[in-house]
């Protein structure tokens, strides 16, 4: 969507300060022992106190409150029986709406100590972040941003997930611009302007540069490389960039 109104940055700004207060709750809980089912329930409850409603479950149907991906899974991951372990690197990515506002939010982190390269692409997909924040202004192209996070990959001897992206967000959870890439992509560019809402989610990668999906239809997921994810809400404008779910 194009934010224009007073109501539309107030109401963007309310669903993206609930989505963020879940993310960082759901990643203070993450310690060895829990499963991920427990945290889907602990965000189901906070979100019903804040009036909001999951977008995965209320536009999709998917079974869970929220996405929370273990290791192996890199998005999409659905909320059971796994128990989080020492050294496992989840990603939690947090979506819902109130008063028909959107927001998106997710991060990947390493439980307690992990490998040396599980942190790096977290650091990484951080970096990209911001490298691409840069480029979130008015006149710049939804490649533009592709394009710094696919450099600091590579500077970095690390690389992106090519087939998935980032997206357009506000009236529902994903619109348009449809693709914003992990790389220079200009087939399904989009110019950047004034009030337009991004959801802007780099996935770093270790070195794969595809993913699967399991027989469960959702988790997306890779065989042996660390992936990470960053992802928020963003208000476009020439004063900077507005970041709602911080
Ligand atoms: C690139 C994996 C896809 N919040 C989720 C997302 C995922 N993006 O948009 O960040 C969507 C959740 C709906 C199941
Ligand atoms: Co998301
Ligand atoms: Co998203």
């Amino acid at each position: 969507m194009i934010a224009k109104t007073e109501e539309d940055y107030t109401g963007l700004k309310e669903i993206g300060k609930i989505c963020g207060t879940i993310r960082d709750e759901l990643i203070a809980q993450t310690k060895p022992g829990v499963t991920t089912k427990e945290l889907d329930e602990l965000a189901g409850k906070m979100l019903e106190e804040a009036g909001a409603v999951s977008a995965p479950k209320g536009v999709y149907d998917f079974p869970g409150y929220t996405c929370i991906s273990v290791n192996e899974e890199i998005a999409h991951g659905i909320p059971g029986d796994r128990v989080i372990h020492e050294g496992d690197l989840v990603n939690i990515d947090v979506s819902a709406s109130k008063n028909g506002y959107f927001a998106d939010t997710g991060r990947s982190f390493v439980v307690g100590e992990g490998p040396e390269i599980s942190t790096k692409v977290c650091e990484m997909a951080k970096a990209a972040f911001e490298a691409g924040l840069k480029k979130a202004m008015p006149g710049f192209n939804t490649s533009d941003l592709g394009e710094a996070v696919y450099k600091t990959a590579k500077e970095n001897n690390l690389t992106v997930i090519m087939t998935l992206t980032g997206h357009g967000i506000g009236r529902s959870i994903h619109e348009s611009p449809n693709h914003i890439f992990n790389y220079k992509n200009r087939r399904d560019d989009v110019q950047l302007r004034e009030g337009m809402v991004i959801a802007f989610e780099p996935f770093i990668s270790s070195y794969e540069e595809e993913f699967y999906q399991k027989d469960d239809d959702w988790t997306l997921a890779v065989d042996q490389s660390k992936v990470a994810q960053i992802e928020h809400t963003i208000i476009v404008s020439k004063d900077g960039p507005i970041i709602v779910t911080l």
